[in-house]
């Protein structure tokens, strides 16, 4: 691991991945709830949402569609990957190098590897080729971190994944992605093995939003640097909105029952100078000064998405497009940032945490140890 404040797939120390390889992971089974979402356009739209860092995908989905995002959406490749048809011990086949993912334009790179398999010995070989590979390329390196195999009885207890992500730091990677441990204790002891590497939950099966909030929470206060999520955000409905709270939960450290979609008009908002107002006027005025929040700086580390969209020809409806993906681009060209600065102010600045309120970050801050 080479210690850096921040990299390309990362915000403020914290990483929002989008996951998509699911298609060969778990085969078309997981569009199936939002049929739109086989479709990859869908996803690379969804993430040109402020809180992806960036979007994980096998070689073949980058080679045919990020050439079409590459300037609003962060690029993970993953190197290996294995189709549910396979019914042996765990293992992963590379299908993709390190130099390709560079030049596909990835910022990162990410690999499986399956501590406890019998195959383990030869996927930690693979790793090592391709940690070194994506060293030589100044990439990131993503560890899907996930002991399983013949030996292994649970691989979500505390001790093992604690031992993945130590596995993950003593192998060479900058960030561990691991399954949740349970509790946010569990969460703390596997961040602690992991030193100063980051630690990212992953999103697993779609549960409720509250629930899934609520894990989100517990990780991040375990000490996470945030997560890697599939299906619990495009097999959304409004997927748009999932990604909304996530943001409060992940980057402004907001609890998960005030970022629930739905509870938006909950927003802390105690700093404000009266106690008492009009319920009218205090609703327009939480409009009014949410909007002001949002307008003030562009948080993502490359230009604003939302402007690039709005200037850039492909943002015009495509009739070939299902009503879905459809809806969701409308969502985010429509329904946050606001053209009312131009894209030189959407650089990353040193003033983003103060889009957290006093009151938000005094109640969060003793509670992290990293
Ligand atoms: P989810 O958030 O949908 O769980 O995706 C995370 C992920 O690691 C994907 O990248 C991958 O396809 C899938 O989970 C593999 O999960 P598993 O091996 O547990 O079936």
């Amino acid at each position: 691991m080479i210690p850096q404040a921040d990299s390309a797939i990362t915000r403020d120390g914290k990483a929002l991945i989008l996951a998509y390889d699911h298609g060969l992971e778990h085969g078309p089974v997981d569009f199936e709830p939002v049929p739109d979402t086989a479709d990859p356009q869908a996803i690379f739209e969804l993430a040109g949402h402020d809180a992806v860092t960036a979007v994980a995908v096998q070689k073949g989905i980058a080679e045919a569609y990020y050439p079409s995002y590459q300037d609003d959406v962060g690029l993970i490749v993953k190197l290996n990957g294995t189709s549910n048809l396979w019914m042996g011990e765990p293992d992963s086949a590379v299908n993709c190098s390190a130099e390709y993912a560079a030049e596909l334009g990835a910022d990162g790179v990410g690999f499986t590897l399956y501590g406890g398999s019998n195959y383990e010995v030869e996927m930690a070989e693979e790793f090592a080729s391709a940690q070194e590979a994506a060293r030589e390329e100044d990439m990131a390196v993503v560890m899907w971190s996930y002991p399983r195999g013949q030996g292994l009885r649970s691989d979500k207890s505390s001790e093992v994944i604690s031992y993945a992500t130590r596995l993950s730091l003593e192998l060479g990677a900058d960030i561990a992605k691991v399954k949740y441990p349970g509790s946010p204790e569990a969460m703390a002891d596997a961040a602690r093995m992991a030193g100063n590497m980051k630690v990212v939950m992953s999103g697993g099966s779609k549960t409720d939003d509250l629930e899934f909030l609520r894990t989100v929470e517990s990780a991040i206060d375990g000490g996470a640097s945030g997560l890697a999520v599939g299906r619990n955000v495009f097999q959304r409905e409004d997927p748009v909105a999932i990604l909304d709270a996530l943001e409060k939960v992940v980057f402004e450290e907001v609890s998960a029952e005030e970022a629930v979609p739905g509870t938006s008009s909950a927003e802390p908002l105690d700093w404000f100078p009266w106690s008492h107002p009009d319920p009218g006027l205090l609703a327009l005025t939480q409009m009014l000064s949410r909007a002001l929040m949002r307008t003030t700086v562009c948080r993502r580390s490359r230009p604003c998405s939302t402007h690039s969209r709005r200037l850039h020809p492909r943002f015009g409806l495509d009739s070939q497009d299902g009503a879905w993906a459809r809806e969701q681009r409308m969502r985010l060209a429509n329904t946050r940032w606001r053209p009312t600065f131009t894209p030189t102010n959407c650089w990353k600045t040193g003033s983003e945490r103060s889009m957290v309120s006093p009151s938000t970050a005094a109640k969060n801050a003793p509670t992290h140890s990293r």
